[in-house]
């Protein structure tokens, strides 16, 4: 009976993931085995998340503990969890967080084919008020004969394995690409599994949302404040666009691929890189778009094929639905 069998077969990430694999006999369950661990860190985020605003009204946070340590910021304790996660997993060389100022290379008898890039929890304006963060990443593998310098993790966003953000929110909900689509797991909290809930998730391929911190306009470029105007003032008689922005980078990506639409954060005059960082944001998001059949661009390129100089280096960014992203590009082309 078809309903039966929707209840009982569950399709776990863990099962996806070792599915996804047989593509490739090579990977012999290794890259399984760090998703595993990146999902194990996602569910101690999550767990800490929904805690943390009960244990700030009981007064624990800001308190020592029985070491006599202060309780550790959210976002620090995330990035111990995931890089103890990682590191354990036996399959990491190189790791990059947007918490340490200097890339991590992983000791010799823990050492694996991986590199990691990731920003443990991110949207940090939106801790404390309990609003949706999350967490994103990265996976590159060492090229054949490679010793894992930082010149490993230097590499375009279109040598990207897989990627994927876990967003903490109304539900804790992942989104991977291993490079054959994009889908999306949310937690069962009761089972602690992350089952697959949006499977093979397509972007619009034209979207009615723009989403960007107007509070800069005053810094905007041209093309930029073009297409805002636009949005708001359709000259093709077109409704204007509906404005969303969060302000953090997961939850504006998440509703950017499930309803469609742009999410930019533009470079400007007050700081020509934008803000966000290339390794960790722009390059995981980007490839995400672009397996959901989205577009990405920098206001010069397609985002994927910047090769970043430095590991923390940021980009302006433009993505979402293909038409809309489309648009910027020509306000861009008609600038040059
Ligand atoms: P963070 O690393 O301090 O959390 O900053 C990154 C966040 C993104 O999640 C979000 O897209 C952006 O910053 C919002 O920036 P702004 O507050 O300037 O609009
Ligand atoms: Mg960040």
């Amino acid at each position: 009976h078809a309903a039966d069998a929707m209840r009982t077969d569950l399709m776990t990430i863990t099962r996806h993931v070792l599915n996804e694999q047989s593509r490739f006999p090579e990977a012999r369950g290794d890259l399984t085995i760090l998703l595993n661990n990146i999902v194990l860190g996602c569910k101690f985020v999550c767990s800490s998340v929904s805690k943390a605003g009960l244990a700030k009204l009981i007064g624990l946070a800001g308190e020592t503990n029985v070491q006599g340590e202060e309780q550790k910021k959210l976002d620090v304790l995330s990035n111990h969890v995931f890089i103890n996660a990682l590191v354990s997993s036996g399959r990491t060389n190189v790791l990059v967080s947007e918490e340490n100022e200097e890339a991590i290379f992983v000791e010799s008898s823990k050492r694996g084919r991986y590199c990691v890039v990731f920003d443990p929890l991110d949207g940090s304006s939106n801790i404390d008020c309990g609003v949706s963060i999350g967490t994103i990443f990265g996976i590159y593998m060492l090229k054949e004969g490679a010793s894992g310098t930082v010149e490993d993790v230097l590499q375009p966003g279109t040598a990207m394995l897989a990627a994927g953000y876990c967003m903490y929110g109304s539900s804790c909900t992942l989104v991977l690409s291993t490079g054959a689509g994009v889908n999306g797991f949310t937690l069962d909290p009761s089972l602690g599994e992350f089952i697959l809930t949006h499977p093979n998730i397509k972007i619009p391929k034209k979207g009615k949302i723009y989403s960007v911190n107007e509070g800069n306009a005053k810094h905007w470029d041209g093309p930029t404040t073009k297409y805002v105007e636009n949005a708001k003032f359709p000259k093709d008689g077109s409704s204007p666009k509906s404005l969303r922005y969060i302000g953090s980078m997961v939850a504006d990506v998440h509703r950017t691929l499930l309803y469609g639409g742009i999410f930019m954060y533009p470079g400007d005059k007050k700081s020509p890189k934008g803000k966000l960082r290339v390794l960790y944001e722009v390059f995981p998001m980007s490839f995400l778009v672009e397996q959901a059949g989205g577009q990405s661009f920098t206001g010069k390129q397609r985002a994927l094929e910047l090769v970043p100089a430095h590991i923390h280096d940021r980009s302006p960014i433009f993505l979402g639905s293909s038409d809309d992203v489309e648009e910027i590009k020509a306000l861009y082309a008609a600038e040059s």
